[in-house]
This record gives C-alpha cells, sequence and structure tokens, in this order.
C-alpha cells in the first residue's frame, strides 16, 4: 500500500478536467513505490507463466522472421496472436519501432497482477490511489477495475502506438481515469508518455489498435484513430520527466502513446491502475482483450461492482475518517 505523501491541489483537479492529464509530482510515500517496483519485477520474472503476459518485441521480431511457429505457441492465452499478426500484415501497416535503435530490450507487458500478486493488490485498492481517483473523478464511490504492467527494458525500439483506452475497456461515461506510475526516472529518452491535450473532449471514440502498430483490433468497432505519429507536429502533445513518487493521470479518453526506450542502462517500469467513479456504466465490446480474471456477468447498462469491480474509496466514508 502506498500513502499520499501530499494533498491533491485544486489547480491539479482543473488540469485534469481541462487537459484530460496531470502530472502529480511526488505524491506517492517511496516506500510504497518500491513495493510496487518489486511487484512489477515479480511479474516481469514469471511473465512466461502469465496467460496475459507478453513479449511484445519477441511477437514482432517473430512476426518480421515470419516465424509462426513461435506465434502460435502465444495465441492460448489472451489474446489470439497468430490471428493479431496475421490481421496486422493484411492491413500493410508497419511495426510501429524507432529505426535508429537496435531493439536488444523487450516491450514488456503483462495484466491482471492485481488478482495474482497480493501486494500489488494493496497497492492499487488501498491507500493513496484511490483517494486521489476520489479527489479527481468527482464522485461519491471509486471502483478499481483492472491494471496492466508496461516495462521497456534499455534499447528497445518498439513504441506504444497512440490509442485512447475507453474502447479496450467495457465500459461507457465520463468518470474513468487512468494513473500510470512510474517506478523509474523516465524522460523522452526512455520513453515517456505523451498525451494530445483535450482529446478527451472531442466527443470521438476511436478504434483500439493493436499496440505495436496503427491497425485496429480485429472487429473494432469505433473511428479510425488519426495517424499521429505520422503528424507529431500537427497535435497538442505533453509529456512530463517522472521520477519514482511521482505519477501522471489520465481521463481514458485522452489519446497517448509513447517511444522506444533509447538509454542504454535505465529501464523504463511502470504499473497502469484504472478507476471508475458513479457514472460508470458496463457495455459490451466484443473486441476488447478478454480480463481473464474476470468472472462477472454484467448486462449493458449495469453499474459497475462486484468482485471484479470493487468500492475502494467512498466520499462518506473519507469524510467520516477526516
Ligand atoms: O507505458 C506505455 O507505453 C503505455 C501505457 C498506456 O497506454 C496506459 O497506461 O494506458
Amino acid at each position: 500500500m502506498s500513502r499520499l505523501a501530499r494533498p491533491i491541489t485544486p489547480d491539479e483537479v482543473a488540469a485534469y478536467r481541462i487537459n484530460g492529464v496531470v502530472l502529480l509530482r511526488g505524491v506517492l510515500d517511496l516506500a510504497g513505490v518500491n513495493t510496487l517496483r518489486r511487484c512489477i519485477d515479480e511479474a516481469v520474472a514469471t511473465l512466461k507463466q502469465s496467460p496475459a503476459g507478453y513479449d511484445l518485441s519477441s511477437l514482432t521480431q517473430a512476426a518480421e522472421r515470419g516465424d509462426w511457429e513461435l506465434l502460435q505457441q502465444q495465441s492460448g492465452g489472451q489474446h489470439d496472436v497468430s490471428g493479431i499478426i496475421d490481421y496486422i500484415k493484411s492491413s500493410g501497416k508497419p511495426f510501429l519501432v524507432d529505426a535508429a535503435e537496435q531493439g536488444k530490450g523487450s516491450f514488456l507487458l503483462d495484466t491482471g497482477i492485481a488478482a495474482r500478486l497480493r501486494d500489488f493488490k494493496r497497492f492499487s485498492v488501498r491507500g493513496a490511489l484511490p483517494e486521489i481517483a476520489g479527489a479527481l473523478l468527482d464522485s461519491e464511490k471509486v471502483n478499481f477495475f483492472g491494471d496492466q504492467i508496461f516495462v521497456k527494458e534499455p534499447q528497445t525500439r518498439e513504441r506504444t502506438a497512440f490509442h485512447q483506452d475507453a474502447t479496450y475497456f467495457e465500459m461507457e461515461g465520463e468518470q474513468c481515469c487512468v494513473m500510470w506510475v512510474p517506478v523509474d526516472p523516465v524522460t523522452l529518452d526512455n520513453g515517456a508518455m505523451m498525451y494530445v491535450r483535450g482529446s478527451h473532449r472531442w466527443g470521438k471514440l476511436y478504434q483500439p489498435n493493436v499496440f505495436v502498430a496503427q491497425t485496429p483490433l480485429p472487429g473494432a468497432q469505433g473511428e479510425p484513430m488519426p495517424d499521429i505519429e505520422g503528424h507529431l507536429g500537427d497535435y497538442d502533445l505533453i509529456h512530463f520527466d517522472v521520477e519514482p513518487g511521482d505519477m501522471i493521470v489520465h481521463h481514458y479518453k485522452t489519446l497517448h502513446g509513447s517511444g522506444g526506450n533509447h538509454s542504454r542502462y535505465q529501464v523504463r517500469r511502470a504499473a497502469s491502475l484504472r478507476y471508475c467513479g458513479d457514472d460508470m456504466r458496463f457495455q459490451t465490446r466484443p473486441w476488447a482483450p478478454k480480463q481473464l480474471h474476470h468472472t462477472h456477468q454484467l448486462q449493458d447498462g449495469d453499474p459497475l461492482g462486484g468482485p471484479d469491480f470493487p468500492v475502494v474509496w467512498s466520499r462518506r466514508h473519507s469524510q467520516e475518517a477526516a
């Protein structure tokens, strides 16, 4: 669990609402961040055993070599990997890689760590993070609903394609935020996140993509994502250099992406934690990545609740405790 190192200010709440993203500098105690780092390392060490764990660099490299055997081996878990690679190839869109980078490092991703690691769950559902969500979402209560880890080792060439989280998630509404919590110093050189300022208010739901190319997920509905990578100068992009103890929070409709890791030594490890407020409702999206640990049977329009969407903060309890 992590403690709030300082209160969230009204200016930070306003920045989140207006820009769709806010940097919260020095908001987490370092003991909490150290616990998170240990959890991320444990998840990475056991990535091969996780049905939602992927080494995206080894997959893109296998696709480039045409190693269908390896791609098929990876297809039994969260994603039909070989089907997706086939679909990327038929879309004619390239993998998004920083060409100058040799590609010695890997882009690693896993989903649902809170369901596997007790300390990761405590970090997500108690202490500072639910409290921050309460402050930013202006909600009576906050539900936790999911997590991922994103690791870019030194000399990783794979970018994270610009995307909008909303259409990867089976829900709709406005009160949903995503916390990107780094456990390493991060700058543009080793893969800082970039956000399109104000894009959460464009009134659009974009097709989710495959993360390492602009190709949409098979069957995905929504507006085609603009080619942001190809026209970076046309967008109002913001990024933040961050240190352990900082976090970046974005609205789930804010467009964002990141580059590869060009550092020779500095790994870039982060967790992404997702929280919902009162107005969020369940919405089926058949193309959305499977949440393998979920067991609910919610119908479209149902409020979120139950063990997959636990209530982790409420205004009433926080006022009583104050
Ligand atoms: O770390 C990354 O490159 C991607 C993170 C992301 O897309 C997210 O947290 O929603």
